[in-house]
């Protein structure tokens, strides 16, 4: 095995200077476009970097980006028994030696497949040291690197966020911690991840809550527990200002996993703690698919619910299995569920500083490298199928049209009048006496619909 003759050890200690001019991926090419006949899984049947679509290039309506934490760190390790993925960068002493090696071959991948960005934790990307100075200084060394990998491929960092979640001192959560220096531990960690994402250029920083929730209320202060949190978003904005990082700043609803109770748990928990702490201007949500579906909603409804707030912001693309119950993250290939998530992004005029990132990972038995492939290939096609399905749709009218006229109560007379503000309690109630019922209700059609949108799908 080419890993296995690789391997540093004490009899080998050059090994980091061999592993450096290593390719992680020498038999793929870079993945190219072949149209929807192509048969190569190595290529692209339907994402076209440079395709026109409703005036835009797919490459930048889609924004394709590709997580560290899943695709260069993950092994596949279940409850059952650890990770068995084959990884060439999984040589693996944790040192920084390492997570650089690593980072150049992350790069390596993100270019051969042509995803535009990427996205880290702070742990994924350099080892956590003894100290929290070491540990910066871990990753002052990897950044450094990404930057210089950056500027070679041209790939860009679409967001970065803190690991606040693994090491044993989030035991109990972090902004929400009762321990008052795990609070302030991730604060410092905040502030480091802030300061390595500003200097990547990265486009956004994400808020994921991790353990910011409870697992019994008997032991919980749930109301000093979101104060804290919300201070902790609050001290994060204030530092963007001080030192001048612009980038957009998301909060990730997630209902449960870890902990049972998460105070983010779906758009509108989101919506209404931002807006409680005064929060609102400074966040926008990134959503992900089997977080929607763990809150007992559809990717469709979470994406509407937050754009129509003005409040979408990126969206972390996957898929839960049918069948299991927990966040499986996997990667999607539903051009149902990539046509509804493409009808919504349009539907509130696409990304700005988001992306399609693809918070994803490849099940356990999927553990040779070019299984990486295959999956961000599957993914980017079927969220390039579902972005020509959406602009089909908005072509066509038929749909919009539908909707409108399902409306059409409100577009004149008493519902134009009630909408303009024009009405009270007693003129209704006149209105209604002299009327005396409704007029007839119609049909919602929806099963007319659901063939309308099949029609566009095959
Ligand atoms: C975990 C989350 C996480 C965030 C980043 O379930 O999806 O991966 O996206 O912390
Ligand atoms: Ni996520
Ligand atoms: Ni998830």
């Amino acid at each position: 095995m080419r890993d296995a003759t690789c391997r540093r050890s004490p009899e080998n200690p050059t090994l980091f200077f061999k592993k450096k001019t290593m390719a992680a991926f020498p038999e793929i090419e870079k993945i190219h476009y072949e149209g929807p006949d192509s048969t190569n899984p190595l290529a692209f049947r339907h994402y076209n970097a440079e395709e026109m679509v409703e005036g835009r290039s797919m490459q930048d309506h889609l924004r394709f980006s590709v997580v560290y934490w899943h695709t260069f760190r993950g092994a596949g390790a279940d409850p059952f028994g650890p990770g068995c993925a084959e990884r060439p960068w999984m040589l693996a002493d944790g040192t920084v030696d390492d997570a650089i090696v690593r980072a150049q071959m992350a790069f390596e991948f993100i270019e051969k497949l042509g995803a535009p960005y990427y996205a880290f934790h702070d742990r994924d990307i350099a080892p956590e040291g003894d100290t929290l100075r070491q540990s910066n200084q871990n990753l002052d060394a990897v950044a450094k690197v990404l930057g210089e990998e950056q500027d070679r491929t041209g790939i860009k960092l679409l967001w970065g966020t803190a690991n606040l979640f693994s090491n044993k001192r989030y035991v109990h959560g972090a902004a929400t911690s009762p321990n008052a220096d795990a609070f302030a531990f991730a604060a410092a960690q905040v502030k480091k991840a802030l300061e390595i994402t500003q200097q990547l250029g990265g486009e956004g920083y994400t808020f994921w809550g991790g353990r910011e929730g409870y697992q019994n209320l008997w032991n919980t202060d749930m109301k000093r527990e979101l104060d804290h949190l919300a201070q902790l978003l609050h001290m994060a904005v204030d530092y963007a200002k001080e030192i001048g990082f612009t980038g957009q700043f998301y909060i990730e609803p997630k209902p449960m996993e870890p902990t049972k109770h998460q105070y983010d748990s779906d758009t509108a928990a989101c919506l209404n703690f931002l807006r409680a702490y005064g929060l609102e201007d400074h966040l926008k949500l990134n959503l992900e698919t089997n977080h929607a579906t763990l809150a007992g909603h559809t990717m469709m409804h979470e994406m509407d619910a937050a754009g129509s707030q003005g409040m979408l912001g990126s969206i972390d693309a996957n898929t839960g299995d049918e069948l299991l119950g927990w966040d499986t993250d996997q990667f999607p290939t539903n051009v149902y569920l990539t046509t509804q998530c493409m009808l919504m992004l349009l539907k509130y005029g696409g990304f700005k500083t988001g992306g399609v990132n693809f918070d994803a990972k490849v099940r356990r038995e999927s553990f040779e490298p070019v299984d990486l492939f295959h999956a961000h290939i599957g993914g980017m096609d079927s969220f390039a199928a579902g972005l020509k399905i959406a602009a089909a749709i908005r072509a066509d009218g038929e749909l919009a049209r539908l909707l409108q006229e399902r409306y059409a109560s409100w577009d004149n007379g008493i519902g134009a009048e009630i909408e303009a503000g024009k009405h009270t309690f007693a003129s209704l109630e006149t209105y209604m006496l002299e009327k005396g019922e409704i007029a007839a209700n119609v049909s919602g059609r929806q099963e007319m619909l659901e063939n309308l949108i099949n029609r566009y799908l095959y």
